[in-house]
């Protein structure tokens, strides 16, 4: 037996009735098997503390009828090793529970495991010994352990949750959890059985159960989207593709934002048709596969809620259809969150189940339970006489698998209860400030159940391992992450919750589940890819966040910010590295004007509005074009007059389309867009003349192009920011027209490039310092720079219309713009400022692109429609902010 073999190895290593270690790991699923793998290869001398008699962990416990994974397992599986995988073949596309234990058995004996875990052994005390710099580990079953580095491979969902109803000790019936589901047979056959809850472990079990039992209650609190798993062999097309380039298949996974690789999709909701989006959802409703249903439809279906509801909809009608009873069907549709932002189950038969005669729903959103009692369960409205109650109800997930293993103690006696009291607080995901020493595997701040855990399980292991190497060859016996580090991840996590829908239910997820736990996403949704791209940079920046020390080298403590953009915007900026362009202005005007179009054309298409016009309105030299967006609600609308961006060089009305088209969306106001003049071939003041041209006859026809009879509101972008402030100051030195507002979206103010964003952001956010000086020359001679029709800064500033003036971080222009908002407030001009933080030049007007982007458009357009006058926009569905939430739109901004 695997007990007996270590407790005679223990006894050899002991010392003073303490084990001897250099690595403990607790937990003996998935990701503790690869790490005593990879530690005792690696030289370390490890054990593991099981408190099962076997290996499995999350699949050992779990073992209810219809136990399945539900991510298809020729991706749910070990990758270490090819040998491992010519090794061993899985029977189906998702393997039930026990065929998955088998295979951990499997893996256990072939690299010979067992012989260093310690089975049937809890820890009971974990604690930080500041003097020899180890843990000391107490344990209900044999020697303490004594580690220099301590590892939780304690899974996400290992500490049940307790029923939390009254009268459970009064059943005198059977009570199961499915998450401790005895090993012996259950028999239920005969028997009146409930099972309380709706989660994936219920949705697994229900059907099996139905078929077994004489009557079978489901109790549901609040419904779940299920989808059919359509179990079977592996997919020929998925197999082939796996079998083809085996390496590839599993590298690809690696990068991938889930841990299976499928490409992302570009084509967003709106460009496809009702029939073609039917299509799709039907291709992939036929095609069981979890991952495939949550990223292949379009793109907004996982960051937009509208993009959502649409797919959500469709499986709404698919529960209808299967569902014979409307009411029972009704009571089964979830409406309280978006499509995968709680987990979605993959299920067999399971709506199915419910057209049973001896199958009954009980909506407890209706009839809530009152009390257990010794024979069965009462309700609000009425009692059951029950055999058998089953509690499927989850738990407490994440945080949970690792306080409520025991208690952690670290630097200073502050237990890890303490410092998670309100809410998980992790540099990686993998480590915590004042716990030297002590790695998590997929902890709260890591992809983790938002993945194909096998992936994240092999990722973060061979990351841990790896430092462990480092650190003894360099000599460091301690490692910890630093309180800034920290911190940083958490405005990281907190940016990242903002890309996905995942904020928006209560699930476990958000520690929504347990009562009184403290809420926030605590997965990271970032993605795969992206977060090993950024556990490998912590290394390459000289373990960044971490301090390092041993008896005999000086200490390393290389402190900051591993991620300091917003996650879109570094995936964005990231890709434009990879591509090596050659400088923007290398191109020549012509060129670049060109290079901007294509770009352009590869972008997101814009989302509808009501109507675009394209038109011509007379310049100061003749007709410029111009493009007018119309929302859909009836008019007339005030009127934005709007400037586009592009160095005063390209560009053109229709550039900045999605940016017009969403903030058409979200002011209700019409937008034109006005086609000014380039340079180099017509230079200062050539833009600022057209643009003031343009404002003057767009407020005096704009009853003509459906405005209201309000003063029109000006805005622009970046040289069209530095033309909408000009066009104030000018509407007021020369009569009008008069302007309600100003929205400067990271303006050109002034010509000097001494402020510091100019030097903090010279290279690497696309817009350089280089790219703004030849724009500089192309439009303006040196001699003609102070003119405020160029440098609006250097302008007479009172009596200007009230401004919202937006800058970004890493900008070389942010400076500017800051000091010009400043400079408005200091002359009387109402002002607001939104400073953009992690946001580069062109985050704002990325619409689609850079999601974290969302917010500020959102904070522009409330301004916007302030300075128009109008009411606070509420029903802001589109934003992804449900109107009776807090506003959430400090999330991008400082
Ligand atoms: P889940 O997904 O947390 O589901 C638990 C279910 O139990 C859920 O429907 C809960 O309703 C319900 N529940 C919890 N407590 C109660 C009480 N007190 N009364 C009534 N109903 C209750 O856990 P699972 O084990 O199904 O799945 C966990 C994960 O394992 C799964 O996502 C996969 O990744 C594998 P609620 O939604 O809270 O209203």
């Amino acid at each position: 037996m695997p007990g007996g073999m270590v407790e005679a190895r223990a006894s050899e290593a002991t010392n003073g009735g303490t084990e001897q270690v250099d690595v403990t790991v607790v937990g003996a699923g998935f990701a503790g098997l690869y790490l005593l793998h990879r530690l005792r290869k690696a030289g370390f001398n490890a054990i593991v503390l099981e408190e099962a008699d076997d290996v499995g962990g999350t699949w050992y416990w779990n073992r209810y009828p219809g136990a399945r994974c539900d991510i298809q397992t020729i991706d749910y599986s070990y990758t270490f090793d090819p040998e491992l995988e010519s090794a061993w073949r899985w029977s189906e596309k998702y393997a039930t529970q026990p065929e998955i234990l088998r295979y951990l058995g499997f893996v256990a004996d072939r690299y010979d495991l067992r012989r260093d875990i310690r089975f049937d052994t809890k820890v009971t005390a974990a604690t930080w010994d500041e003097g020899p710099q180890r843990w000391l580990l107490t344990t209900d079953n044999g020697a303490k352990v004594s580690c220099r580095h301590y590892i939780m491979a304690t899974g996400c969902l290992s500490a049940p949750k307790p029923p939390e109803i009254d009268g459970v000790k009064d059943f005198k019936g059977e009570i199961y959890f499915t998450s401790r589901w005895p090993q012996k047979e259950v028999k239920l056959a005969g028997k009146r059985v409930v099972v309380i809850g709706t989660g994936s472990s219920a949705i697994q079990a229900i059907p099996l159960i139905a078929e077994q039992a004489a009557h079978l209650t489901v109790f549901q609190r609040t419904p779940n989207f299920a989808l059919p798993a359509h179990n079977g062999p592996a997919p020929a097309d998925r197999l082939a593709l796996l079998e083809g380039d085996r390496a590839g298949y599993r590298e690809q996974a690696r990068w991938s934002l889930g841990g299976v690789p499928w490409p992302q999709q570009t084509v967003v909701s709106w460009q496809l048709s009702d029939t073609d989006r039917r299509e799709r959802f039907e291709k992939a409703w036929a095609a069981g596969d979890l991952i495939y249903i949550l990223t292949q439809l379009w793109a907004d279906q996982a960051v937009d809620v509208d993009g959502n509801a649409l797919l959500a909809d469709l499986i709404r009608e698919k529960i209808r259809s299967t569902v014979n009873d409307p009411e029972t069907a009704a009571a089964l549709t979830p409406h309280d969150h978006p499509f995968g932002a709680k987990r979605p189950c993959l299920d067999t038969n399971y709506y199915a189940t419910y057209n049973r005669p001896n199958v009954t729903l009980v909506n407890l959103r209706q009839e809530p339970i009152k009390a257990i009692t010794s024979s069965g369960i009462t309700t609000d409205k009425r009692s059951f006489d029950v055999d058998v109650i089953v509690f499927a109800t989850g738990f407490d997930a994440m945080t949970g698998a690792i306080m409520a293993v025991h208690e952690i103690t670290g630097r200073g006696g502050r237990s890890l209860s303490d410092v998670w009291a309100h809410g998980p607080q992790t540099y990686l995901g993998l480590t915590v400030a004042g716990f030297p020493n002590l790695f998590m595997i997929t902890g709260p701040g890591s992809p983790s159940v938002l993945s194909n855990m096998a992936v994240s399980i092999e990722q973060h292991a061979d990351w841990v391992v790896d430092r462990l190497i480092a650190m003894r060859e360099a000599g460091f016996t301690a490692i910890e992450a630093t309180e800034a580090a920290q911190a940083g991840w958490a405005r990281h996590m907190a940016d990242c919750s903002m890309l996905t829908l995942h904020r928006l239910a209560n699930t476990w997820y958000t520690g929504a589940n347990v009562p009184g736990k403290a809420r926030g996403v605590m997965p990271y949704t970032g993605g795969v890819g992206p977060y090993r791209s950024i556990c490998n940079e912590v290394v390459s920046q000289g373990m960044l966040g971490f301090r390092l020390t041993g008896p005999n080298v000086p200490e390393q403590c290389n402190d900051g910010e591993i991620v300091r953009l917003q996650p879109d915007v570094r995936l964005v900026l990231n890709m434009l590295a990879e591509m090596k362009l050659p400088p923007l202005e290398s191109f020549g005007s012509q060129g670049a004007r060109d290079f901007v179009a294509q770009f352009n054309a590869a972008r997101p298409a814009g989302r509808p509005v009501g109507e675009v016009v394209d038109g011509m309105l007379p310049g100061t030299d003749g007709p410029l074009p111009y493009r007018l967006y119309r929302p859909a609600t009836p008019g007339p609308h005030p009127i934005v007059v709007y400037f586009r961006g592009g160095g005063w060089v390209f560009g053109d009305a229709q550039s900045d389309d999605p940016f017009c088209r969403d903030m058409c969306r979200r002011t209700g106001m019409i937008f034109v867009s006005v086609g000014y003049r380039h340079a180099p071939e017509h230079r200062f003041p050539t833009a600022t003349e057209d643009g003031y041209a343009a404002a003057r006859w767009i407020a005096e026809h704009g009853a003509e192009l459906g405005g209201d009879s309000g003063p029109i509101l000006v805005a622009g972008w970046s040289a069209g920011g530095n033309i909408a402030a000009v066009t104030c100051q000018l509407a007021r030195d020369r009569g009008g027209p008069p302007i309600a507002g100003q929205l400067l979206l990271s303006p050109v103010t002034d010509c000097t490039f001494d402020r510091p964003s100019y030097n903090d952001n010279a290279t690497g956010y696309f817009l350089t310092r280089s790219l703004m000086y030849w724009f500089w020359d192309l439009y303006c001679s040196p001699a003609d720079r102070t003119d405020p029709r160029v440098s609006p800064l250097r302008g007479k500033l009172t009596g200007l219309p009230p401004a919202y003036v937006v800058t970004c971080e890493f900008d070389p222009l942010r400076d500017e713009g800051i000091a010009y908002a400043d400079a408005l407030a200091a002359a009387g001009v109402p002002v607001e400022q939104l400073q953009g933080r992690g946001h580069f030049h062109s985050s704002f007007t990325m619409v689609d692109v850079v999601i974290t982007g969302v917010s500020g458009r959102a904070q522009m357009a409330e301004a916007m429609r302030r300075f128009a006058g109008l009411p606070e926009e509420t029903g802001r569905r589109h934003e992804g902010v449900p109107p009776d939430r807090p506003r959430e739109v400090d999330a991008a901004a400082s």
